[in-house]
């Protein structure tokens, strides 16, 4: 894997310039995946705000080849092209050694994109598909997804007097992808850049599809301060909201395991989005309760494919 030295001279593929926010992790991740998957990539982004902030004509901030799609469809995109450059390449009309990469936010992954995503790894395509996951639909508004976590506020889940917020717990779809017998799965955060490097690396390097979940703090969606984007993204890790574990060749490992979990009130409030739950402690006691049985249900599938 290489080191932050040799990242950091990789160039930008993924440039400044772009609209995005501050402290919006989205970019970081995107910046981290170009600097290891270096200049002979393909991308193709479903519509979200990782896409919306980086490409507004004429201007790019991609150094890549780069393919806009629809909300839907992004993994379905990438693996046509990459089915032409085996092609291509069978013929002899190309030589050179490409990697594809398609990603998209969690409304676009874990939603609309989700047939395309299935389609794409049960066929067996020779790319990563990473997704961004900030938790609900940013670009358009804040609008929950079946990634929204249990009890945030969205402006489709508001917290008022009756309801406090969303009341279903978010999709597990580092699971689903698993259940499609993949050889690589992944979740991981920015505040570790090593990991989610070595992750990156481990998916590039495969001969077939790969998926990483990565968790993308957003101060807007969140209502967080800009300056704490990868505090908070540690933070998630350390209270067991964020395992960041990988499933490799049928193989669990927990890559970042806490010695003493922090309690789950440190990472929710110092997000706006959680901030009515403060005298809740119902509501905080199932959101614990949840994490930790996940954390649990983790720790024995580790335990038991090693
Ligand atoms: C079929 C379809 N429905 C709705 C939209 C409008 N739309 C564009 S981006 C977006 C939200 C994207 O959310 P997400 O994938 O979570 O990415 P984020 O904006 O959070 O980065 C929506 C609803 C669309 N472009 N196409």
């Amino acid at each position: 894997m290489p080191t932050i030295k040799e990242l950091t001279r990789t160039g930008d593929l993924f440039t400044s310039g772009h609209r995005a926010c501050a402290g919006c992790g989205g970019t970081i991740i995107l910046r981290l995946l170009m600097a290891n998957a270096g200049k002979n990539t393909v991308v193709g982004a479903a519509t979200g705000c990782m896409e919306v902030v980086s490409t507004i004509y004429p201007y790019t901030s991609w150094d890549v080849n780069f393919v806009h799609n629809a909300f839907e469809n992004s993994a379905a995109t990438v693996s046509g092209i990459e089915t032409a450059y085996r092609a291509l390449k069978k013929k002899g009309k190309i030589k050179k050694d490409i990697k594809f990469i398609a990603y998209g936010g969690d409304g676009g992954t874990f939603d609309i994109g989700l047939q395309s995503l299935s389609g794409a790894v049960e066929r067996g395509h020779n790319m990563l598909y990473l997704c961004y996951n900030n938790g609900a639909y940013m670009n358009t508004g804040i609008q929950r997804s079946s990634a929204t976590p249990f009890g945030a506020h969205t402006t489709t889940s508001p917290a008022g007097s009756k309801i406090k917020g969303k009341m279903q717990q978010r999709k597990d779809l580092t699971e689903i992808m698993i259940a499609h017998d993949m050889k690589y799965v992944a979740q991981a955060t920015p505040h570790n850049w090593s990991d989610l490097s070595n992750k990156i690396n481990k998916a590039l390097a495969l001969n077939g599809p790969a998926f990483i979940n990565v968790l993308s703090p957003c101060p807007l969606g969140w209502g967080s301060d800009p300056a704490q984007s990868i505090q908070i993204a540690k933070l998630a890790v350390e209270t067991l909201y964020w395992p960041v574990y990988e499933y490799e060749n049928g193989k669990y490992k927990i890559n970042i395991k806490p010695k003493k979990p922090k309690d789950i009130e440190e990472f929710l409030f110092v997000q706006n989005r959680f901030k009515h739950l403060k005298n809740e402690k119902e509501l905080i006691d199932k959101i614990r309760k949840h994490l930790n049985e996940k954390w649990n249900e983790l720790l024995n599938k580790e335990k038991c494919t090693n």
